[in-house]
This record gives C-alpha cells, sequence and structure tokens, in this order.
C-alpha cells in the first residue's frame, strides 16, 4: 500500500469539451485519484472513454452517483449544477463547479488559485472556477494590482469557438468547409437546435457572447465585470468589457487596458509579470515576440505580451494576454483548485 492518499473523484459532463480536458489534465498532473466516475446525461450513458490504462464507461448522471465520491468536478452546464451539485454536497462530496451557476454566490468562493487561494478555505461545499475570460485576465491583473494598484481597466476579447462546446467547433467546420466548396457566405440568424440561435461564425466576428442583459452588455461581458471585482476583492474597481467571437479554435486572447495608481514603466511591469505565477511573459517587439492564440494552445500559462504605455494618460498601460480557454480557463484552474483542497487540508 502505498502511503499517498487518494480519492474517488467524479467528472460531471465527461464527454464534453472542458471534461475530456479535465480528463487529460487529471493525467497530466497525476492526481491521486481511487476511483473515478464519468458522468453525462443519458444521450452518452454508456460511451466508453480510457482514462489512465483503464476504460471507463459512462454514467447518467443522478443524485446517487455520488455516494462514496469525496471531489466532484462539474461542467455540463448551469442547470446541471444548479439541480445536481448541492445533492452532491448533501452526501459529503466537495464541488469544483466549472459554470456560471454558484459564482457570484456570496457562500461561494471564486478562486483562480495563483490570485485568491486562501478564499478557498471558506467554502461551504462548492468552489466556482471562474469565466475562462476572467481568469486569464485577473492572473495578469493580479500583480500589477499588489504592486501599483488598480484605478481601472477595460478590456476587448477576442474568443474562440470551442468557449462555446463541442458542438460550436463542429458548426465552424462545417460552415467554413462550405464555404471552400463554393457555398455563398450569408448573415442570417441560424436557428439551432438546444441553442440560441446566432449568426453564422465562419469568416466572421460577432460581438456578442451569452445573452444580453438589460443594460445593453452580454452576460458573458457582465461575467468579467462582476468576477473580476469578486476575485480581486475590489468591488469598486472600474471594469468594463467587450467580447467578441472570432473563428479559430482554441484560446482566448484580450486587449487589456489598465490604470495604475502609482507611477510606473513598461520595464517595471514586465519585470513583475515575468516573476508572477502562472504567467509567461512574451514581449519582445523587436523580435516579433509576442503571444497568439495558436502558440498558447494546449499549454497552461497565462501569456502576456505587447505591453506599452498609453500615449495620453501617464499611468495608462496596454496589454496583450492569451490562454488556452480550456486549460487555464476551464479544466487546468479547476484541478488546481481541487490539488489546494487537497494539499491544504480544506476538502
Ligand atoms: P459541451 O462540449 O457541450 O459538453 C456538455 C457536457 O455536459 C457533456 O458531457 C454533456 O453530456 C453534459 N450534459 C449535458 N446535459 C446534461 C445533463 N442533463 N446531465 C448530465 N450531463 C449533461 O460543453 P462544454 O464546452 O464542455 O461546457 C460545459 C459547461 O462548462 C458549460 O455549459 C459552461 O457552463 C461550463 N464552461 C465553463 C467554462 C469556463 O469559463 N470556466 C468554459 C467553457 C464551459 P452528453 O454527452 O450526454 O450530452
Ligand atoms: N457562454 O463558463 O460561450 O460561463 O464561450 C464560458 C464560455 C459561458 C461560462 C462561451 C459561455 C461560459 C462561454
Amino acid at each position: 500500500m502505498s502511503d499517498i492518499q487518494t480519492y474517488n473523484v467524479a467528472v460531471v459532463g465527461a464527454t464534453g469539451a472542458v471534461g475530456q480536458k479535465i480528463l487529460e489534465t487529471l493525467e497530466t498532473k497525476n492526481f491521486p485519484i481511487k476511483q473515478i466516475k464519468l458522468l453525462s446525461s443519458s444521450r452518452s450513458a454508456g460511451t466508453k472513454i480510457k482514462f489512465k490504462d483503464d476504460i471507463i464507461v459512462v454514467e447518467e448522471a443522478k443524485p446517487e452517483s455520488f455516494e462514496d465520491i469525496d471531489i466532484a468536478l462539474f461542467s455540463a452546464g448551469g442547470s446541471v449544477s444548479k439541480a445536481l451539485a448541492p445533492e452532491a454536497v448533501k452526501r459529503g462530496v466537495v464541488v469544483v463547479d466549472n459554470t456560471s451557476a454558484y459564482r457570484m454566490d456570496e457562500t461561494v468562493p471564486l478562486v483562480v488559485p495563483e490570485v485568491n487561494e486562501a478564499d478557498i478555505k471558506q467554502h461551504n461545499g462548492i468552489i466556482a472556477n471562474p469565466n475562462c475570460s476572467t481568469i486569464q485576465m485577473v492572473a495578469a491583473l493580479k500583480p500589477i494590482q499588489e504592486n501599483f494598484g488598480l484605478n481601472r481597466v477595460i478590456v476587448s476579447t477576442y474568443q474562440a469557438v470551442s468557449g462555446a462546446g463541442a458542438e460550436a467547433v463542429e458548426e465552424l467546420k462545417d460552415q467554413a468547409q462550405a464555404f471552400l466548396n463554393g457555398e455563398d457566405l450569408h448573415s442570417e440568424l441560424l436557428p439551432v437546435k438546444n441553442e440560441a440561435e446566432h449568426y453564422p461564425i465562419a469568416f466572421n466576428a460577432l460581438p456578442q457572447i451569452d445573452v444580453f442583459q438589460d443594460n445593453g452588455y452580454t452576460f458573458e461581458e457582465m461575467k468579467m465585470i462582476n468576477e473580476t471585482k469578486k476575485i480581486l476583492h475590489t468591488a469598486t474597481l472600474p471594469v468594463a468589457a467587450t467580447c467578441v467571437r472570432l473563428p479559430f479554435f482554441t484560446s482566448h486572447a484580450e486587449s487589456i487596458y489598465v490604470e495604475v495608481e502609482d507611477e510606473t514603466s513598461v520595464l517595471d511591469i514586465q519585470d513583475i509579470l515575468k516573476r508572477a505565477p502562472g504567467i509567461t511573459l512574451k514581449d519582445n517587439p523587436e523580435k516579433q515576440e509576442y503571444p497568439t492564440p495558436l502558440d498558447a494552445a494546449g499549454k497552461s500559462a497565462v501569456f502576456v505580451g505587447r505591453i506599452r504605455k498609453d500615449l495620453d494618460h501617464s499611468k495608462g498601460y496596454h496589454m496583450w494576454v492569451v490562454s488556452d480557454n480550456l486549460l487555464k480557463g476551464a479544466a487546468w484552474n479547476s484541478v488546481q483548485i481541487a490539488e489546494s483542497l487537497i494539499k491544504n487540508g480544506w476538502l
């Protein structure tokens, strides 16, 4: 018998885009698993999935699925988390939830371990994983906040289709293929089953991710605004966001403008980001070096480049932040939270 403690882990939404990356991350990080249970809807129940050297049969997620589970990683949509996370908690499970269901609940910690790991300790059975676009932004903002203070943040995003799930990835491939086969591009709303209708994405740019709110912002934009304030513990920090979907598969990119409190310089900001946990600085304009979605794909870091001073505001800086939306933006961050629960004895 090994003396390393191991855990019974459930992955809810195991057949989805995020679920598949969670399995990959658990393997990569050699997470201490005793038994793993893979859960989905009834549609995928019976599917076989390879995990390490085992073939695991996917089961339909039900309240009873959580008997004997220690940790459950949820990424099956908000309604599934709302219905089943409390059932899991009732059975003594600690839930790491990847959906927006509990992120703004005051009793639920919202955590990026490099930024606010200690918040995990206050959990009541559920810890929320932030939105993918928020995670990479706060990872880059935290060291700046700590060293120079933050007065304002304005962000525009360039987001990959994989953020919208496995079906959206197929949709981009199909539309691109159809165009290359000679079909006309059109711009009408597409009726889509099980989903809100949306415009074609291939060879397009859509300034709408998730649904519109009464204030004219989309829910994705409001997630970035509200989650950032919660994670950075700065309820009054002005944050504005514009979220745009683009036709590439993996990694979100962000153009971020920050106004800092104290005088600083590009070199000082580069210097603290170089040493910040989870950040890789790639910022050499003279060598044409900066991060792109393609080179961030498959990697766990948050990449930062193009740091430059605003030409009209002495405390304004611009930067370009790129990260794999399914890894640090979802699966990797969730597994980091689970590791932190174990390492710190907070389970
Ligand atoms: P996806 O590829 O469409 O996968 C959805 C998964 O949920 C599938 O495994 C599906 O199982 C399962 N599922 C659907 N309905 C279910 C039900 N009633 N009961 C149990 N399982 C059910 O979507 P995805 O991109 O992986 O995203 C999944 C969720 O994760 C999203 O809705 C979102 O809330 C969250 N997410 C978070 C982030 C982030 O920013 N941190 C990023 C992306 C997604 P079947 O195979 O049976 O259909
Ligand atoms: N609609 O976790 O479409 O709240 O890219 C993440 C990504 C919701 C979320 C997307 C979304 C979430 C998307």
